[in-house]
């Protein structure tokens, strides 16, 4: 047997997802996530223009040896286009493994080494009130975990916080459309402060305590935009509020950054979502400067560098904490769920479920009960594309947004 067909399909049922379909000549499907955020369709030609011939008569079972090939082959390694689209590849090699076999991919790598997979969810708010009312209505649903983002006084929007603007909807972890719904032309700009954050946050995560107790698991993403000596202190001003992770607190390429943050405070660190591969990590690896591994398994170079990357983060104490936005498809999703399940340094797994339109197109096997996902008994990783649905989606243009400090500098978010 051999790969016969290798297609990219694109489609936008409220956002953009670029999904990878292998099929074999004897017509097993595999499916994989490439879907990068604002940049799909550069993913989307790099497999059709660059990898789909070169899979084509391959032995499909030789999962290993295809990804160290278009890995090693191409002599540009790595980068977020490159290594989304060797993960598509992975995952869908690894989809189509799973149901030769005839069970859930997690059974391939270990099997299941817990019960459920225990997730984070989302709450924001654009002031404390509305942070609070969406805290108690996750910890009402069950959740133990929740990453809260909050507005700052004096800054508008900010990146992370789901509120309205005069007639549209803002999304948190946006990439956006224009405000008619059609493609947008450029990046919408927000201003940034870190001297009003800073001396914001601390007094939200007091009130969080006070309200919510010492159980609930909580969770802030700075999104990159502190300097290494703001990050120390505000990692060290917010210890007595025990957070379970402060993510990204600095920008991700200086990993010696974290350094100066661990001297100063024992706050949890985790960061990797704008990480590809195992290298952006060797320093924060072995030197214990991070709690939590954040990566993507759609932007990591699939199943196969993952469980690579979490067993290398197991021998120093370091758990997962895989990277599950929306933006993540959920193939995606679902081949991180497979990894939750089997991996023994497992941490939590950030959850942000899809709208329903998404989850017409793609008909997923996971289950969810009060604060725990389980990826499902289906064989392989458990979701199919239906590509009738995904047709009527056409891809429409967004960006991420631009971050400006107040004198117009474009800035780190
Ligand atoms: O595409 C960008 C989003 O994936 C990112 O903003 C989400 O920071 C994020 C998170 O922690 O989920
Ligand atoms: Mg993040």
């Amino acid at each position: 047997m051999s790969i016969e067909s290798v297609d990219v399909n694109i489609t936008s049922p409220g956002r953009n997802f670029v999904t990878l379909k292998i099929v074999t000549s004897d017509g097993v499907v595999g499916w994989g996530d490439a879907t990068l955020n604002g940049r799909e369709l550069a993913v989307a030609a790099y497999l059709s223009d660059h990898v789909a011939s070169t899979l084509i008569g391959r032995d499909e079972d030789r999962i290993e040896d295809t990804w160290q090939y278009l890995y090693r082959a191409p002599y540009w390694r790595r980068g977020p286009v490159t290594m989304a689209a060797i993960a598509a590849v992975d995952m869908a090699l690894w989809d189509i493994k799973a149901k030769k076999a005839g069970v859930p991919l997690y059974q391939l790598l270990g099997g299941a080494s817990r019960d459920g997979i225990r997730t984070y969810a989302h709450a924001s708010g654009p002031d404390y009130a509305a942070l609070k009312d969406a805290v108690a209505a996750y910890v009402d649903a069950g959740f133990t975990a929740v990453r809260v983002q909050t507005g700052v006084p004096g800054l508008g929007q900010i990146y992370g916080v789901h509120a309205t603007r005069p007639g549209e909807k803002y999304n948190y972890e946006p990439a956006h459309r224009a405000a008619d719904g059609s493609s947008a032309v450029a990046p919408i700009e927000e201003t940034w402060d870190t001297p009003s954050y800073l001396a914001h946050m601390p007094g939200v995560f007091s009130r969080l305590r006070e309200d919510f107790g010492s159980g609930l698991r909580i969770l802030h993403d700075g999104h990159h935009r502190m300097s290494p000596i703001e990050a120390a202190r505000f990692a060290k001003d917010i210890e007595p509020y025990g957070l379970f992770w402060l993510e990204d607190c600095t920008p991700g390429e200086d990993q010696t950054a974290l350094r100066l943050v661990r001297q100063h405070s024992t706050t949890p660190l985790a960061i990797g979502e704008v990480f590809n591969t195992v290298f952006d990590y060797q320093t924060l690896i072995t030197e214990r400067l991070i709690d939590y591994v954040r990566s993507a398994v759609t932007h990591t170079g699939g199943i196969t560098a993952m469980k690579k990357l979490l067993d290398f983060a197991a021998i120093y104490g370091i758990k997962s904490g895989i990277h599950g936005p929306t933006d993540i498809s959920p193939v995606g999703m679902a081949a991180a769920l497979h990894l939750d399940l089997a991996i023994h340094n497992f941490g939590i797994q950030e959850y942000m479920p899809h709208n329903d339109t998404t989850l017409e197109v793609f008909q997923t096997s996971f289950t969810f009960d009060r604060g725990f996902l389980h990826p499902g008994q289906a064989a392989g990783l458990g979701v199919e594309l239906d590509e009738s649905a995904a047709a009527a989606f056409e891809y429409t243009k967004a960006y991420l947004p631009v971050n400006r400090l107040q004198d117009g500098t474009v800035h780190d978010w």
